[in-house]
C-alpha cells in the first residue's frame, strides 16, 4: 500500500520523528532546526509555508542546496562560497559511495547523472534542466557542473598534453568565457544575463571520460546590439574591447579612450565581466588565433561606429536623408573598419530597392529617417548574429568529438530565465515562451507521467493535483488561433496594422483562453499573458515587424562585397543569399518568421530532452537585489509556488523514481536470490547460480512475484538493514517500482555478492560488470 499523500498522520519514522522534535522545541520556545532537514520531502506538513521557513532556514546559516524529491533546489548566495566548489570537494562526492548520503549538492546530482550514464540498470543519456527566473544562478551552476564533469571524467589521454589549456576538458571549459562575453548582458535583472540558450552536451565514452562536447544555441537577443533599454547594457565584449584593448590596438579599431557611441550605453560601469584578458585568452585556446581575433574586435568596433551614423530628417521625400553634422566621420571610420565602400554603405542605407511585377523591375527609393535607423540596426543586428553562429561553430569544431569516441552524452540545459520588465516585446515573449515550454517538460515528465504510469501499471495511488500549464502553452503556441498563429498571420498578409488593431485582434480570438489576463490599465497597446510563473504585459508595437525580422537583401549584397576576411567567411558570396523579401516584394516565397523558427528549435530540444533521463535543478532567487544574507519571504514564495515546488514535493515523497522493466531487473538482481541457498561460507552456492559461459542464470521457470519475494527476504541478510516501509518496491503489470533508496539497498546488496564471488578463488569467477 502506498503511503497517502494527503494522510499526514502516515508519513514515516522520520517525519514523525522531526514533527515532534519540532512541537517539542515550539514548546520550548526554541526554534526548530528546520536548517538540519537536507530533503523538503522530510518537512511536516508540507506546505508552502513549512517550506519556505525549511529554506529561509537553511539559508540563513549558508546551506543553499536542499533537496526536494526528484529536484534540488539551488539559492542563490549572492556571494562567493569558494569553499563549496573546490575540486577536493568535487573529488569527495565523486569518491563517495553513496553521494546522496552526503550534504545535498549540485555535485550529489552531478555524480548521479553520472553514474546512471554507465547505467545503473537501463543505460540511457543524460540530461540536467537548470531552471529558475532571471538572476537565479542556472548559469553559474551550469559551469560549476561543467567544472565537476571535468575534474571527475577528465580523460587520461588528455593528460598526455603537455599544457593544461590543450586538455578537451580544458577547452569545454573555455567555451563558457567565450560565449558569455558574446551572448550575456547586463540586464535590469541581472548583470550578467544570458541573452541566448545554450544546450551543451558532454560527451562520454565507454569508459566515461569526458571526449568532447557539442553546443547547441537558441535565438540570441540580437536586437541587443542595436538597441538598449535604459539602465541596461550591450553584449559584455563591446565594453572588453573598449576599455581593455592595447594603444596599439586603440588606434587599429579607432577606440580613443573616452569616445562615447550610441550603442554602448552605461559604460561608466565597470563589472566583473569586462575583463578581456579573459575572453582573449580563451578564444585562443579554442584555436581562434590573434589575427583572427583582431578581425572579430575590429568588426564590433566597426559595428559601434555605424551606431554613431544618425541621420537627418529630409524635407523633400524624393531625397535621401542627410547625415547629422558628425556622423559622416563614424561612417567613415565603420567602413574603413568593415571594409565596405563609403559610398555605397551611406546608399544601402539611404535607400531602398523595390522589386516589382512580373519582371521584377527594380525600382529605388529614398528612405524616412526611421527607415534609414531601422536598415542601420537591420545591418550591425545580422552582422553580429552570423558572427555569434560562427563562433559557435568554430568553438564546436574545437571540443567536438569524433562521434565513434563517445557512446553517451549528459546534456546541460541553461537557458534565459523567465522575464517580465514593465515593458515587454517579442523577445521576452520567445523567452517566457521557451520557459512555459520547459515547466511543460517537468511537469508531462515528473508530475503527470508518474501518477498516469501507476495507474496503467495497477497501483494504488491518491492523485496530487498539480498546475498543469498547457493552457497557458496553447494560448501562446496553440492551433488553429493561438499569439504565435496571429503574429506569423499578420507577416504572411503583409497588411499595415496598428499596435491597437493588432492589441483588438489577440483579445478577441484569444478572449475564451484563462491565461489572457485583463488588460484594462495599460496606456499602450498590449496584452497580457498568465505565465506559470506570473503575468506578462507584451507591447503591441513593433511585434509583427520583429517577428518578420526582415533583411532587405540589399544589405546583404553589400556586406558581400566587404573586403574584410571575416565578413567575406559571414556572408559568402555563392551560393546566392535566401534573404527575407522586402515588405513590398511579391516574387520570394515568405521566409520562416522569428518564432516559427523559434518553436521548431524548441520542439527539437525537447525531443533530445525526452530521449534522456532528465535531473532538474530549481534555481531560486532569494531576492532581486543580489544582496547576499537576504532572503524575501514574499519574492521566494512566488518563485515555489510558480515552479509547483509543494506538488513536486508531494509527489516525490509518495513516489517511486526508479521503475525498470521485469525483465531487466530479474536479470540484474536474480543473483541476489540465490542467496536463500547460501552455505555459511558463502561461496560455493553464490557461484553455483552461475552458468558455464560466465553468464548469470536468469530463472525463467520463477514467476517475477518469487523473485521479488525471495529478494526481500535476502536484503536484510545482506545488507544488515531491515527492508522499512520508506524503502518500498512495488510491482506493477509491466515494471518494478521503487525508490532511491530501494535502489541503494539493492545496489548494495549486489555490489557485496559480487565481491563475495570475486573472491571465490575455485571458481575463478571474475567480477560481473
Ligand atoms: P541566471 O543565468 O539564472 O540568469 P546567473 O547564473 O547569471 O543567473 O547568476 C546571477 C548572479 O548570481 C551571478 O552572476 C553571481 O553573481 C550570482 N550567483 C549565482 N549563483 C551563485 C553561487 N552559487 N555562488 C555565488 N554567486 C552566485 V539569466 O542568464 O538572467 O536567466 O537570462
Ligand atoms: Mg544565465
Amino acid at each position: 500500500m502506498l503511503q497517502q499523500v494527503d494522510d499526514q498522520g502516515s508519513g514515516s519514522d522520520d517525519q514523525s520523528r522531526a514533527s515532534f522534535r519540532e512541537d517539542l522545541q515550539e514548546f520550548l520556545g526554541r526554534e526548530a532546526p528546520l536548517h538540519q532537514l537536507d530533503d523538503l520531502t522530510k518537512v511536516n506538513p508540507v506546505t508552502l509555508e513549512t517550506v519556505l521557513r525549511c529554506l529561509q532556514a537553511r539559508y540563513m546559516v549558508d546551506t543553499f542546496y536542499t533537496n526536494a524529491g526528484c529536484t534540488l533546489v539551488a539559492l542563490n548566495p549572492f556571494k562567493p562560497v569558494r569553499q563549496l566548489y573546490t575540486p577536493e570537494l568535487m573529488r569527495e562526492y565523486h569518491t563517495a559511495p553513496q553521494p546522496q548520503r552526503l550534504k545535498p549538492h549540485i555535485f550529489t546530482l552531478a555524480e548521479q547523472t553520472y553514474r546512471n550514464v554507465k547505467s545503473l540498470i537501463e543505460p540511457v543519456n543524460q540530461s540536467i534542466v537548470v531552471s529558475g527566473e532571471s538572476g537565479a544562478g542556472k548559469t553559474w551552476t551550469s559551469r560549476c557542473l561543467m567544472k565537476f564533469y571535468a575534474v571527475v571524467a577528465a580523460a587520461p589521454t588528455s593528460w598526455e598534453s603537455p599544457r593544461i589549456a590543450e586538455r578537451i576538458e580544458q577547452r569545454i571549459l573555455n567555451s563558457n568565457p567565450v560565449m558569455e562575453a558574446f551572448g550575456n548582458a547586463c540586464t535590469l535583472r541581472n548583470n550578467n544575463s544570458s541573452r541566448f540558450g545554450k544546450f551543451i552536451q558532454l560527451q562520454l565514452n565507454r569508459a566515461q571520460q569526458m571526449t568532447g562536447a557539442e553546443v547547441q544555441t537558441y535565438l540570441l537577443e540580437k536586437t541587443r546590439v542595436a538597441c538598449q533599454a535604459s539602465s541596461e547594457r550591450n553584449f559584455h565584449i563591446f565594453y572588453q574591447i573598449c576599455k581593455g584593448a592595447s594603444e596599439d590596438e586603440r588606434l587599429q579599431w579607432h577606440l580613443p579612450k573616452g569616445a562615447t557611441f550610441s550603442w554602448l550605453p552605461n559604460p561608466e560601469r565597470t563589472l566583473e565581466e569586462d575583463c578581456f584578458e579573459v575572453t582573449r585568452e580563451a578564444m585562443l585556446h579554442l584555436g581562434i588565433d590573434t589575427l583572427t581575433q583582431n578581425n572579430i574586435f575590429k568588426v564590433l568596433a566597426g559595428l559601434l561606429h555605424l551606431g554613431n551614423v544618425h541621420f537627418a530628417d529630409s524635407e523633400d521625400e524624393a531625397q535621401p536623408c542627410q547625415l547629422m553634422h558628425d556622423a559622416k566621420c563614424s561612417l567613415r571610420t565603420s567602413a574603413s573598419l568593415l571594409r565596405l565602400r563609403e559610398d555605397m554603405l551611406l546608399e544601402t542605407v539611404q535607400i531602398r530597392t523595390i522589386r516589382a511585377g512580373r519582371q521584377q523591375q527594380v525600382f529605388q527609393k529614398p528612405c524616412s529617417r526611421a527607415e534609414c535607423d531601422t536598415r542601420r540596426d537591420c545591418l550591425a543586428k545580422v552582422v553580429y548574429a552570423r558572427l555569434f553562429d560562427w563562433l559557435v561553430s568554430v568553438i564546436n569544431s574545437s571540443i567536438c568529438a569524433d562521434p565513434d569516441s563517445w557512446t553517451a552524452f549528459i546534456g546541460l540545459l541553461d537557458v534565459y530565465g523567465f522575464e517580465s520588465f514593465p515593458d515587454n516585446s517579442l523577445e521576452q515573449l520567445c523567452i517566457n515562451y521557451a520557459n512555459e515550454k520547459l515547466q511543460q517538460h517537468f511537469v508531462v515528465h515528473y508530475l503527470r507521467a508518474q501518477q498516469e504510469e501507476y495507474t496503467l501499471e495497477g497501483l494504488e495511488w491518491s492523485f496530487v493535483n498539480y498546475q498543469d500549464n498547457q493552457t497557458c502553452l496553447d494560448l501562446i503556441e496553440g492551433s488553429p488561433i493561438s499569439v504565435c498563429s496571429l503574429l506569423n498571420e499578420e507577416c504572411r498578409l503583409n497588411r499595415p496594422s496598428s499596435a491597437a488593431q493588432l492589441q483588438t485582434r489577440i483579445e478577441s480570438a484569444l478572449a475564451t483562453s484563462p491565461c489572457l489576463g485583463h488588460n484594462k490599465l495599460s496606456q499602450e497597446p498590449s496584452f497580457i499573458v498568465v505565465h506559470y510563473a506570473g503575468p506578462v504585459r507584451y507591447l503591441t508595437a513593433g511585434l509583427v515587424e520583429k517577428n518578420k525580422d526582415p533583411v532587405p537583401p540589399e544589405l546583404i549584397e553589400l556586406l558581400q562585397q566587404s573586403q574584410d576576411p571575416l565578413l567575406t567567411v559571414l556572408f559568402p558570396p555563392q551560393p546566392k543569399e535566401k534573404t527575407q523579401e522586402e515588405p513590398s516584394g511579391q516574387s520570394r516565397a515568405p521566409a520562416l518568421t522569428v518564432v516559427s523558427k523559434f518553436k521548431a528549435s524548441l520542439e527539437q530540444l525537447l525531443l533530445v530532452l525526452h530521449s534522456t533521463t532528465p535531473h532538474y535543478i530549481r534555481c531560486i532567487k532569494p531576492n532581486s537585489q543580489g544582496q547576499p544574507q537576504t532572503f524575501l519571504q514574499e519574492e521566494v514564495l512566488s518563485q515555489l509556488e510558480a515552479c509547483g515546488l509543494v506538488e513536486t514535493i508531494h509527489i516525490s515523497a509518495a513516489g517511486f523514481p526508479i521503475r525498470v522493466s521485469h525483465q531487466n531487473f530479474v536479470e540484474r538482481y536474480s543473483l541476489l536470490r540465490r542467496l536463500r541457498s547460501h552455505t555459511p561460507s558463502g561461496r560455493h552456492s553464490l557461484c553455483a547460480a552461475r552458468g558455464r559461459a560466465g553468464q548469470l542464470l536468469c530463472p525463467e521457470e520463477a514467476t517475477l512475484q518469487t523473485v521479488l519475494q525471495d529478494l526481500l527476504h535476502a536484503l536484510p541478510a545482506l545488507t544488515r538493514r531491515a527492508v522499512t516501509p520508506a524503502d518500498p518496491l512495488h510491482c506493477g503489470k509491466t515494471k518494478v517500482f521503487m525508490t532511491e533508496s530501494m535502489l541503494e539497498l539493492l545496489e548494495d546488496g549486489r555490489a557485496r555478492v559480487l565481491e563475495q564471488c570475486a573472491r571465490c578463488i575455485q571458481c575463478g569467477w571474475r567480477r560481473h560488470q
